[in-house]
């Protein structure tokens, strides 16, 4: 057997290295090269590759050891492709459509002061579907964001869907700030660590913002694979990771 690496340090994108939805400043992204000097690094996303790249650059898949768009549904590892699954494969083309036709005639009823495009993103490993639509400008995404915190849109969206599609084997989870997204169960970020498994290593760190019961990082930060830490923002990843691996 092969002798057990000593760390990998995985991360969450947005609320963790990033503001959420958006670029990760130059101090994150210079910090997280010199730990990659150090020690294997990874992120973990619930965002598709086009946006992860969007926040950590163009040349994410060489800057990172791991990434794991959709929760580690697409998977690269030392800059290739992995894996890709397909969603529609796993559940079947009836059932898909059962959920895009109820969440866009649920959308259809929720009045909202704004609406714009794109309510449902079809992505490799899940479904992303936003009552405002994805189309929203960042100064709507902030609105809807805070009406949501008082109003529990979403909150109430879910628990519509958790009723309706009740023991189809689906997880309807709310990781950001204007969708759901919606996988097949056991397809959460804790996906990614079997990718990972391969590496062999002897502790895996994991670092999120979402770790709370329902939040998208909760069950990769509670695996007994991970050990894991809960941030509050990036500056705070930083904080913690200075602490721990630059004492
Ligand atoms: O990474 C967290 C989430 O980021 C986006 O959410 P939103 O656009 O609602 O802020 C989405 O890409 C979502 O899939 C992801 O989980």
């Amino acid at each position: 057997m092969a002798a057990a690496r000593r760390v990998l340090c995985l991360f969450d994108v947005d609320g963790t290295l990033t503001a959420p939805r958006q670029k990760i400043t130059k101090e994150m992204d210079d910090f997280l090269q010199r730990l990659r000097q150090k020690m294997p690094i990874g992120v973990v996303g619930g965002s598709d590759l086009e946006k992860v790249q969007e926040q950590l650059g163009d040349d994410v898949v060489e800057k990172y050891d791991y990434v794991f768009p959709e929760n580690g549904l697409v998977a690269y590892k030392d800059g290739k492709l992995l894996c890709k699954q397909s969603i529609q494969g796993h559940l079947g083309e009836a059932l898909i459509q059962d959920l895009i036709n109820y969440c866009l005639s649920y959308i259809a009823k929720v009045k909202l002061p704004k609406k714009r495009g794109t309510f449902i993103e079809f992505r490799n490993g899940m479904l992303n579907v936003s009552p405002i639509g994805r189309g929203c400008s960042q100064e709507e995404r902030v609105e809807f964001c805070e009406l949501d915190r008082k109003a529990n849109i979403r909150q109430k969206f879910v628990e519509d869907l958790r009723k309706e599609f009740a023991g189809k084997g689906i997880t309807f989870s709310i990781g950001g700030q204007i969708s759901i997204d919606v996988f097949p169960d056991g397809w959460d970020k804790r996906y990614c660590l079997g990718h990972v498994e391969e590496g062999n290593y002897e502790t895996v760190y994991f670092f999120g913002d979402k770790t709370m019961p329902g939040g998208n990082d909760h069950e990769i930060f509670t695996d007994p694979r991970t050990v894991g830490y809960t941030v509050t923002a990036p500056e705070d990843t930083r904080r913690i990771c200075q602490e721990l691996f630059f004492p």
